[in-house]
């Protein structure tokens, strides 16, 4: 698809999208313009059945080196305070079918954080993960804090963010960042057959499943249980429901409409 100078968004094939970040002169650096074509390009996708997940990717060496520095340096306080980005990564945040993040090479600062923002991270074996920020004299701004310490408890993201030190994928693996590792040249591949997997079940199931298992981070156990439960019920009036079971009995691969 055309119009974009950052981002290459493929057409959907099998039901997935590919967006590749594509700003190789500067590692991927997430400048307001890059963020604003992946805001929009996501909005567009959530519009389009032909989609039902999406992979985004870097190159073959970065995933994505953090914001755009330069373009940080050269922002006054007035230009902070019209600071377009958090408007784009809460429309990123706010897509609604599943991400999966293929990740080779650098991961840092807002490139970990859009990678975390996605809902799995397959990640190549010389993958780096680091939220480096503490180097500029600075934190994490879109979701770092909150986000890792989630993935990874305490004491990692502690020495994270205050360390700016990074991780390779193996560590990510077992810390919980990272749902698989695969060699380099795999992960494109490995991320896009995971995704054709999701995109072969019933749409409504997984957005449903994507929401109940986001609404974990906001909610207590037991208002959490509760809203699994309404959301179960729901299901229960789907037609894709219907067909799961159907097909099951009869030995056959389902057909989701998505009704
Ligand atoms: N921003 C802008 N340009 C970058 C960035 C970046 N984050 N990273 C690399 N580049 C540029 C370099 O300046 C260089 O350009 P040039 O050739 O014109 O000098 C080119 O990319 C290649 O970079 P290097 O020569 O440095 O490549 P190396 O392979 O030697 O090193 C590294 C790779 C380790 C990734 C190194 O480039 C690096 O440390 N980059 C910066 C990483 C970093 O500090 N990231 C955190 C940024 S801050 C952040 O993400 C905060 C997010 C807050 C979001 C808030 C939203 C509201």
């Amino acid at each position: 698809m055309t119009g974009y100078s950052d981002i290459v968004v493929d057409s959907p094939k099998s039901g997935v999208q590919h967006i590749r970040l594509n700003r190789p002169e500067a590692h991927n650096a997430l400048r307001t313009a890059l963020l604003g074509e992946l805001a929009n390009a996501l909005s567009v996708a959530e519009q389009d059945d032909q989609v039902r997940v999406v992979v985004i990717t870097g190159s073959e060496k970065v995933f994505a080196a953090g914001a755009d520095i330069k373009e940080m340096a050269d922002l006054n306080p007035v230009g902070i305070w019209k600071d377009k980005r958090p408007q784009h990564w809460n429309s990123i945040k706010a897509f609604s079918k599943p991400v999966i993040a293929a990740v080779n090479g650098y991961c840092l600062g807002g490139g970990m954080e859009l990678a975390m923002s996605a809902d799995i991270i397959i990640a190549s074996e010389d993958a780096q993960f680091g939220q480096p920020e503490i180097n500029l004299g600075i934190i994490p701004g879109a979701g770092g804090t909150q986000r890792l310490i989630r993935s990874v408890g305490k004491a990692l993201a502690m020495k994270l963010i205050l360390s700016g030190e990074f991780i390779k994928a193996r560590e990510a693996l077992y810390a919980g960042l990272v749902a698989e590792v695969t060699q380099p040249e795999l992960t494109l591949k490995r991320a896009t057959t995971l995704a054709k997997t999701i995109a072969s079940k019933s749409p409504i199931a997984v957005r449903v499943a994507k929401e109940a298992i986001l609404a974990a981070y906001e909610t207590p156990l037991s208002q959490g249980l509760e809203l699994e439960r309404k959301a179960f019920l729901f299901l229960a009036a789907t037609e894709d429901r219907q067909e799961g079971i159907q097909a099951f009995m009869e030995k056959r691969p389902p057909q989701f409409k998505g009704l």
